[in-house]
């Protein structure tokens, strides 16, 4: 015996040798790596449909000559999951063998059966709901899956996995400390045998990077740093001897995108931090509002793009970025898009960085206390919003995109909200058009300064929108091949935060509106063929699937706090062979800044938040005599303060949860105020 296994050692290793030098090295998933490198079919597996997060779904079955019959298959109410007014619902449901995975603005998740909407398993994610450093409600956009599991990132800064079959967590990986400012909001993406998640807290001072993970254990395996150390490469765009990169922001807020021939992955970075004070960070601040291309098995840097310059408007790149590939004077190539801040498409070739249909650096106004840029680019096409504010009584000045301001507000557009935010943009290569949702809003921003604290906010400025001031939306087909406009609907609501869209080979575009409406329109016209109401607001980008030889299309309908969106917990599938009708109209949002609500009488509490409005004062309006003392109670679950409007004449400081403090009035008059960290928070006392 003994000799026997002596001959069989060596044997062994020569096997393994051979198997690891000449065999192309095994995939970890190979049915899951082939359908995300493949355009959608029956399955829904990653955030942004394949690898491409083009969003573009090969399914026909609906298409533009039947979908007026589509009507309601099932509609699930996730158990009062994120249905509240903190919460906001943006995940696209992920479809695998029919069943159906779905994550909430709790980073709650939910299998159900994709046929029926029969709930199958339940996630709860217990995460703390004293978290914070959410910047902007608490948002989950989505999941991934491979090797049998289900990858997401929580708010508390842990990318989890669960067992696909049971909802039981398989790992759980800190990337960061919430109370450091960290969290994730982005889905992340799977591919062979990694997880790649993004972190968010460009509010509060943090380093942003991109975690690549092993998918099958947890641990991490790289970090690539969105702000470069000292030395390294891009350190010389900021201060020498300074340590301001160490908390620049450049987060990553949503889904990478790979592409296995390249062996590249692509991202987008967003603002610079502190957002709206760049005088303590002279240059151009790499690599914040970037677009990037890492070697995806090794994190090592390929190529950047930057978007903005030393950006102090919050101009983040927060959409998705979308490969696709197209045909340019002749000539095959190889593209990479994404929709900005700033409502323009950057269109780049994914080989290397370099504009592909063309972008123009063009000398934009100074401030030299801010240390602006000396030029910023400029893509040739059009702008998917108007880039340039009108006039607003009561302020010095309105400008355009790149106008600096100092510490008197300034009127832009678009504002830090977009243009388009964190909404994806599919791509059809049938028609060769994005299809992009646009914020059409003012902001007044000013530079106040923060002092940098670990966990607080760092913003260093405000960008409110002035009251009275209108906000709607557009949502844009462009073409690829000129960055051209091709049809354009201008919406009464804000888009550019929800309204993310699908399209299909049925030449169908589905997409929700935060007034609970979900439309199809014709893909290549825009014309309108279909409308549904789901009753909650429906700003989730839709998925479409199939399951036995039935093709679906989903939306998770509840609500969306950049919105103004009703919130809610509901999934909603549509079919041809559906029979349920749509519900009564949710409240609209708001379509003019500014407090709302009846004025009330007779009040000395204003509640600032609360479970069920946390981005509110109530009563939103009141009327006092002079010399009345109004007591601010914070009993919502965040942080919140009453800071006059605009120039801060008084200010309650932060109150924690639970925090009060009183404010006096004596002298009549109308008196504005808001929330500097949730800036869409509006109060207005009227003195008599
Ligand atoms: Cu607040």
């Amino acid at each position: 015996m003994p000799s026997h296994l002596q001959r069989m050692v060596p044997v062994l290793i020569a096997v393994g040798v051979l198997l690891a030098g000449a065999a192309p090295v095994r995939s970890a998933d190979p049915e899951i790596d082939r359908l995300l490198q493949s355009p959608v079919g029956k399955d829904w597996v990653t955030n942004g449909g394949d690898l491409t997060n083009q969003r573009y779904s090969t399914l026909k079955q609906i298409n533009t000559t039947n979908v007026k019959q589509l009507k309601g298959a099932w509609m699930t109410r996730l158990k009062g999951s994120a249905a509240a007014g903190k919460y906001s619902f943006e995940a696209s449901p992920l479809v695998r063998n029919g069943v159906m995975y779905v994550i909430t603005g709790n980073d709650d998740v939910f299998a159900l059966n994709a046929k029926t909407g029969e709930i199958l398993w339940e996630y709860w994610s217990g995460i703390d709901q004293k978290i914070s450093t959410a910047c902007c409600g608490w948002v989950n956009r989505g999941l991934a899956m491979g090797e049998g599991l289900l990858f997401f990132g929580q708010l508390d800064a842990n990318v989890v996995a669960l067992d696909m079959k049971t909802g039981k967590v398989a790992w759980k990986t800190p990337i960061e400390k919430w109370e450091n400012g960290y969290t994730i909001t982005s889905a992340p993406l799977y591919y062979d045998g990694v997880v790649y998640s993004g972190i968010a807290g460009g509010e509060f001072g943090v380093r942003g990077r991109l975690t690549a993970l092993n998918a099958k254990s947890g641990e991490i395996l790289w970090r690539w740093y969105t702000l470069p150390g000292p030395g390294e490469f891009g350190s010389d765009t900021w201060p020498p001897g300074t340590d301001h990169s160490m908390r620049g922001g450049a987060t990553i807020w949503n889904t990478p995108a790979l592409d296995p021939d390249l062996g590249l992955i692509y991202f987008a970075t967003g603002n610079c931090g502190p957002d709206y004070d760049g005088s303590m960070r002279e240059g151009d601040n790499l690599f914040c509002a970037s677009m990037v291309a890492l070697k995806a098995k090794t994190g090592e840097y390929a190529w950047h793009f930057q978007q903005v310059h030393h950006d102090i408007w919050d101009y983040d790149a927060a959409s998705p970025v979308v490969l696709f590939d197209t045909v340019i004077d002749g000539q095959p190539r190889k593209g990479i898009a994404e929709a900005g801040r700033t409502g323009w498409l950057y269109i780049l070739d994914r080989t290397n960085g370099k504009p592909l249909i063309g972008i123009e650096e063009r000398p934009v106004p100074q401030e030299p206390r801010q240390k602006t840029a000396k030029t910023q680019p400029y893509p040739k096409g059009d702008a998917t919003v108007p880039q340039c504010a009108d006039p607003v009584p009561g302020y010095e000045k309105a400008g355009c995109i790149f106008e600096p301001f100092w510490e008197t507000p300034v009127v832009l557009r678009p504002s830090g909200l977009g243009g388009t935010n964190w909404s994806p943009v599919p791509y059809s290569p049938d028609t060769g058009y994005f299809y992009v949702p646009g914020t059409v809003r003012s902001s007044a921003f000013a530079r106040t300064g923060d002092k940098f604290q670990t966990g607080q906010r760092y913003v260093g400025g405000t960008q409110a929108a002035p009251i009275g001031t209108p906000m709607s939306g557009t949502f844009t087909a462009m073409d690829a091949r000129t960055n051209t406009i091709v049809w354009q609907h201008k919406t009464p609501h804000r888009l550019g935060g929800g309204g993310g869209s699908t399209v299909t080979a049925g030449g169908l575009l589905f997409r929700g509106e935060p007034d609970g409406n979900f439309l199809a329109l014709d893909a290549r016209t825009g014309q309108e063929l279909w409308r549904f109401q789901t009753g909650f607001g429906a700003d989730a980008p839709p998925v479409v699937y199939e399951v036995d030889g039935e093709q679906f299309v989903a939306i998770a309908a509840g609500g969306n706090q950049l919105q103004g969106s009703a919130y809610g917990d509901a999934v909603w599938v549509f079919s041809l062979k559906g029979h349920l009708g749509p519900l009564w109209p949710p409240p609209p949002p708001s379509t003019v800044a500014g407090p709302v609500g009846p004025i009330a009488t007779g009040v000395d509490t204003i509640k600032m938040g609360s479970i069920n409005v946390e981005y509110s004062f109530v009563p939103g309006r009141v009327r006092i005599k002079a010399g009345t003392t109004l007591t601010f109670n914070n009993v919502g679950d965040l942080p919140h303060n009453a800071v006059a409007w605009q120039n801060r004449e008084w200010d309650t400081g932060m109150l924690p949860a639970g925090g009060k403090a009183t404010v006096t009035f004596d002298k009549p008059g109308v008196y504005y105020y808001i929330c500097t960290p949730h800036p869409w928070m509006y109060g207005q006392v009227i003195v008599e």
